[in-house]
């Protein structure tokens, strides 16, 4: 039973570790009316080897990372530079005349001597000499470990550039890696400043009919990519995508759409809530991840537009794409249905994939976050009663209130009201466990060992995780998928996406090869 695995994984450690890692191992129970409780976002124990990724990690390379026309350039050792150097395979789109500066690894190559005097002054070449040499609209400067410790003011560095270059918005991130628990920290750093020093600083915006912003999508092979194109085929123009495929105009002009639709809401929730209440954008939870999940999303977005000429396009577009992922089912199933998987990647994709291996008759026996937050589990209804501490508090909220020209709300109280009354949710999104079936196992921050153990109880047909996984439960003859960079496939989402899964899972948990493996239980 689940319960006999989370002894067993707990088995090993000493005392203290053991009661700490108890709170953070749940076995799914159906309880009453409510949710059961698990420990999340806390410090990871010292000398256990964490799936988690750093906060400079979390900022510099998964959400500023996919924005083509900012010079991102990290304060910090090569090491740091090269880990988040397009990692996680953002793929961009700057069309025939657009900058595209994501192929480039900008860093300030901090030495011994720049710890010891400091590196403020080579900040500043550096924001000079990436001025000099492409004249971007924006250059963003990213904190590492060093240059919190020894006290670089990269905000007072940026500042003074900004004003010297006169046409070029210069801001900087305090995401030293060691900042918050996890990436998570790093997420919130980001998107705070851009929304300080980016979002509504631009009034020319795309035209459109039914405009809205996607948050919280990388466009991770491609991913983005799929949901546009899908979203243009039903006559929806996507404002912004916070940051897949991004730019700064795009960015700049997020204030003009009229709902925001909140992919991985782990990643930015927060924004949703400062787009409400600076300008009025009301917003909703999407999921572009699974073909019904896709149909489902889409059709919330057409009933909050509530135009019936939109909503027949909207149903005639999923006829259409559902055809081809349909007969992609049929073909795959047989060979899939029954098999298990198990997830432990990001704040939302560990649930948001679950739904993809359900179209493949799959079941998800173990599941975890990296990152999450006890709201990412339960349900955003727990939000009010997260305990504060000190690492929480560590992070910034930004007050916003409404912006006195540019706030309008995008519909009255009663037709919102109508809506809710329909059934329809504004600001909410549900947790992963009680999507999860009774007795499965939801683990958080999983570590090396723990993974290892779980493999070697359960054997599962596929373990999706991140790269410093990848060749470790290999190694262990289980074929494994990264979810964070999807390895060299994607993309993943939409209809295409979710048709290109389902063949990418097949010949993954068919391949004769794993068998040949040797374990070393066996
Ligand atoms: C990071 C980035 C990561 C994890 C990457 C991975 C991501 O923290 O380094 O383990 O494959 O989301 O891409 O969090």
């Amino acid at each position: 039973t689940a319960s006999a695995v989370k002894e067993e994984l707990l088995k090993k450690y000493p005392p203290k570790v053991a009661r700490k890692r108890a709170a953070s191992i749940l076995v799914n129970e159906a309880l009453e009316n409510s949710t059961p409780e698990i420990q999340a976002n806390v410090r990871t124990i010292p000398g256990v080897i964490t799936m988690r990724g750093c906060t400079y990690a979390g900022c510099k390379g998964v959400i500023m990372g996919p924005t083509r026309d900012i010079v991102n350039i990290v304060h910090g050792p090569i090491g740091c530079s090269f880990y988040a150097w397009l990692t996680r395979r953002n793929q961009t789109d700057p069309g025939p005349d657009g900058q595209n500066y994501m192929p480039y690894a900008f860093s300030t190559d901090m030495q011994d001597s720049d710890i010891i005097f400091g590196g403020e002054k080579k900040l500043k070449a550096a924001i000079q000499e990436a001025y000099d040499l492409f004249h971007p609209k924006g250059i963003c400067v990213f904190a590492t470990c060093p240059v919190g410790l020894i006290g670089d003011d990269i905000h007072a560095v940026s500042r003074e550039m900004k004003e010297k270059l006169g046409d070029c918005n210069v801001f900087a991130f305090s995401c030293e890696g060691y900042k918050g628990v996890s990436q998570s920290a790093g997420h919130h750093i980001a998107n705070n400043q851009v929304f300080r020093h980016l979002v509504g600083t631009e009034d020319r915006a795309k035209e459109g009919e039914y405009k809205i912003n996607l948050l919280g999508e990388y466009n991770i092979g491609g991913d983005g990519f799929e949901i546009d194109r899908v979203l243009k085929r039903c006559g929806i123009t996507n404002i912004a995508t916070f940051s897949g495929n991004s730019s700064y105009d795009q960015f700049a002009t997020a204030h003009k759409a009229d709902l925001s639709c909140v992919m991985c809401h782990r990643s930015i929730n927060y924004v949703a809530d400062m787009l409400e209440t600076k300008y009025g954008i009301p917003w909703i939870k999407v999921n572009f991840i699974g073909a019904e999940a896709t149909a489902k999303s889409l059709r919330k977005i057409g009933q909050y537009f509530g135009d019936k000429a939109l909503q027949d396009r909207i149903e005639a577009v999923i006829a259409e794409e559902m055809a081809p992922v349909k007969a992609a089912q049929a073909e795959v199933r047989p060979r899939t249905q029954g098999k298990t998987a198990m997830l432990f990647v990001g704040g939302s994709r560990a649930h948001h994939y679950q739904e993809l291996f359900a179209e493949l008759g799959m079941k998800t026996i173990a599941a975890g976050y990296e990152f999450a937050h006890r709201d990412d589990y339960e349900g955003r209804q727990v939000i009010p009663n997260l305990k504060v501490d000190a690492d929480s508090r560590n992070i910034e909220e930004i007050e916003v209130s409404a912006d006195p020209v540019a706030y309008k709300p995008r519909k009255s109280a009663g037709e919102m009201q109508g809506l809710e009354e329909s059934g329809f949710a504004f600001k909410d999104y549900d947790g992963m466990i009680p999507d999860m079936d009774k007795g499965s196992l939801v683990i958080d921050d999983l570590n090396q060992y723990e993974a290892e153990k779980l493999v070697e109880i359960f054997k599962p047909d596929i373990f999706c995780a991140g790269i410093k996984e990848k060749y470790s439960i290999q190694k262990l003859g289980i074929p494994m998928k990264q979810l964070h960079s999807y390895d060299y496939g994607g993309p993943y989402a939409g209809f295409k996406g979710a048709a290109n899964f389902y063949r990418e899972i097949d010949r993954m948990v068919n391949s004769r090869v794993w068998s040949y493996m040797k374990a070393p239980w066996q």
